[in-house]
């Protein structure tokens, strides 16, 4: 991918910056640079200042935590060159508190979230229809779009690619409640005024999907190829495995902007209670329903669920579906209690451990002072 990205010069409207915005950034300090994070790599996220685009390096390791920019982000930079710092260039001083985050649990054992993009509009969960349909995979994705705090759209790509696309389209309504489930293809112009209604101005839309299904092909026909995104970028993270980085906003010329996001092939749940609940709003309803609060749905009298399977109003499939993901979050909910208690007992350990040594040292300042008392 050439790097196009960092040529453009949108400018604060265009990138979504509003008066709330402004407020917020003149109480952090008038003299901070204004700007929505396009692509973070690591240590540095690369900027859209309004004028030139401008790396910013973030603030430091330590505070990563609290302030850890994701492509989206308002940030406010500061000029550490003004100032007369060693650092050169700009810093991210401030990100402004997020409207939606998508954010799945980070890859590794450690529980814990990773944002993927920030303030965003609608979700574009897409699938290619060369492919084998797979409920299941666009059900996740719909629990983490939906958990983002953002509107979900399924778009289905490549409808060139088969005869049979109404019936498709007809098999993924069925799992898609409050969803709008689009039919699009940049190649031949199907659906992109569809696109160009959610991709408008003061608007952003993230897209969600496995590679190959088009992505990059609908971003060079919404910007007509002014930003040329074939291929992926490649980094080795630490692991030594090779993995896609860069999840990039793009301006679109006619309004809006479109994110990117290459290469997510897992994506973990993280806590996505709310999430699930809206994927799968009947089999939440009934479990409300059940006789007893701890229903497990399984053999228990007066069970809504089970009556429901009966009388064919949930499907067997998304029960089974939904008691997965149930199950993974409960299992997250699990870990993160026993690392919370691994962190505590270490914590626990660590103060012991000072404490002794205080102790002894203690002692031994004690029978210093009585040797040289007798010294005397
Ligand atoms: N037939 C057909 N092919 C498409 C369509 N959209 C994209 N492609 C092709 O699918 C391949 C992967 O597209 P790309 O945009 O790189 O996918 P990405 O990995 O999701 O960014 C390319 O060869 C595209 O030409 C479409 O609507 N119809
Ligand atoms: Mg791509
Ligand atoms: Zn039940």
């Amino acid at each position: 991918m050439s790097d196009d990205l960092a040529a453009l010069t949108p400018d604060l409207a265009s990138l979504g910056w509003t008066d709330e915005h402004e407020r917020w950034a003149e109480q952090e300090g008038p003299s901070l640079i204004r700007g929505r994070v396009a692509r973070v790599s690591r240590g540095y996220s690369l900027v859209f200042t309004g004028g030139e685009a401008v790396l910013a390096a973030t603030a430091s390791i330590r505070s990563q935590h609290d302030l850890a920019p994701a492509t989206g982000d308002f940030v406010l930079l500061r000029d550490e060159d003004e100032e007369g710092q060693e650092e050169d260039g700009p810093v991210v001083a401030a990100i402004a508190e997020r409207t939606t985050a998508l954010a799945r649990r980070a890859p590794g054992r450690v529980p814990e979230p990773q944002v993927l993009v920030a303030n965003i509009d609608d979700v574009f969960v897409m699938h290619g229809l060369d492919r084998e349909l797979n409920l299941r995979r666009l059900e996740r994705q719909l629990v983490v779009s939906w958990e983002s705090g953002a509107q979900p759209v399924i778009v289905l790509t490549k409808p060139d690619t088969i005869d049979n696309v109404a019936e498709v389209v007809a098999e993924v309504e069925t799992i898609a409640v409050g969803v709008d489930v689009l039919a699009v293809s940049p190649i031949d112009g199907t659906g992109l005024d569809e696109i160009a209604r959610r991709v408008a101005p003061g608007r952003t839309v993230a897209m969600m999907g496995l590679s190959g299904i088009g992505k990059s092909t609908l971003v060079n026909a919404l910007t007509n190829g002014v930003v040329q995104r074939t291929g992926e970028v490649r980094a080795t993270d630490r692991r030594g495995r090779h993995t896609t980085v860069t999840r990039d906003l793009i301006p679109i010329p006619d309004g809006g902007l479109l994110i990117d996001t290459p290469g997510i092939r897992e994506i973990g749940l993280w806590q996505a209670y709310d999430g699930l609940a809206t994927t799968f709003p009947a089999i939440e309803a009934a479990t409300g329903s059940c006789r007893f609060a701890d229903c497990a749905h399984d053999q228990e009298p007066g069970c809504a669920i089970r009556e429901a399977i009966a009388d064919g109003s949930i499907d067997p499939r998304r029960l089974e579906h939904w008691t997965d993901l149930s199950g993974e979050l409960a299992l997250q909910e699990e870990q993160l209690i026993e690392f919370d208690r691994r962190v505590e007992s270490r914590d626990r350990a660590e103060a012991e451990r000072r404490r002794d040594q205080e102790r002894s040292n203690t002692k031994r300042r004690k029978t210093a002072t009585r040797k040289g008392r007798r010294k005397k």
